[in-house]
This record gives structure tokens, sequence and C-alpha cells, in this order.
């Protein structure tokens, strides 16, 4: 857990309507959306950065890019989404609690970002 909103919303001391859960993650629709599909996979462990995990959250690591991918067929988007992880203030990282970006419904240009 970190003492982050996510930490919170782990905790139970924020509420959030969960989208998916399971033991190890839950999904929650971000609050200010890039994309019409804007979900965040979140570790209910709670790893600042991605660089922050070592080879012992490897199955975990593994199981949040699985819980994403579960995500993305619940939202009927599992033909077109991409998954981000931003990792440090640099790159625009804002809560450091470990989460992936599900970002769909809008169109992809080949070989962007
Ligand atoms: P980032 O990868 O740390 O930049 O992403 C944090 C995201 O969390 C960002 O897209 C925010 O809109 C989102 N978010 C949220 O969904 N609910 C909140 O209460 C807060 C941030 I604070």
């Amino acid at each position: 857990m970190t003492d982050t909103i996510f930490g919170k919303i782990i905790a139970g001391e924020i509420p959030a309507e969960l989208i998916y859960e399971d033991e190890h993650c839950i999904a929650i629709n971000d609050i200010a959306p890039q994309a019409p599909v804007h979900v965040l996979v979140i570790p209910r462990q709670g790893i600042a950065r991605l660089v922050d995990a070592g080879p012992g959250d490897q199955a975990l690591l593994g199981h949040l890019l699985l819980a994403a991918g579960k995500v993305a067929e619940q939202l009927g988007v599992q033909d077109a989404f991409r998954l981000i992880i931003n990792n440090g203030e640099g790159a625009g990282q804002t809560v450091f609690h470990l989460h992936l970006h599900i970002i769909a419904g809008r169109e992809f240009a080949e070989g962007h970002m």
C-alpha cells in the first residue's frame, strides 16, 4: 500500500467505482480521461514506480498485464487499446503507486505514441 489516492481507494478509505477487481489488483475509470476509454489498472500492493519493482514482483507484474487484457475484453476494446506506464515525474507520473493506463476508443496513428 502507498499513501496515495490509489492506496486510499484500495484501503476503502475513499470510495471509487471498481470496474474490475481480483485478489491482486483493481481497475477504475480515470477521473480525467484522455480518451473515450481510459482505465487504470492498479495493484493492491503499493509499488511507487515500475523501477521500484523487484524480482519478487515478477508474478504481480505479469498479473497486471493479464488483468489489463481482461479489462480490455470486458470493455469490448480488445482489438485496439494501448497500455501506458508513466515512470517518474519526468515522464508525467503524478500518483506514486504503480498503475497501468488502458487507453482506447480513439484513433492510434501507426508508429506513434
Ligand atoms: P500518472 O501515470 O501518475 O500520470 O497518472 C495518474 C492518473 O490518475 C491521471 O491520469 C489522473 O487523471 C488519475 N487520477 C484519478 O483517476 N483519480 C484521482 O483521484 C487522481 C488522479 I489525484
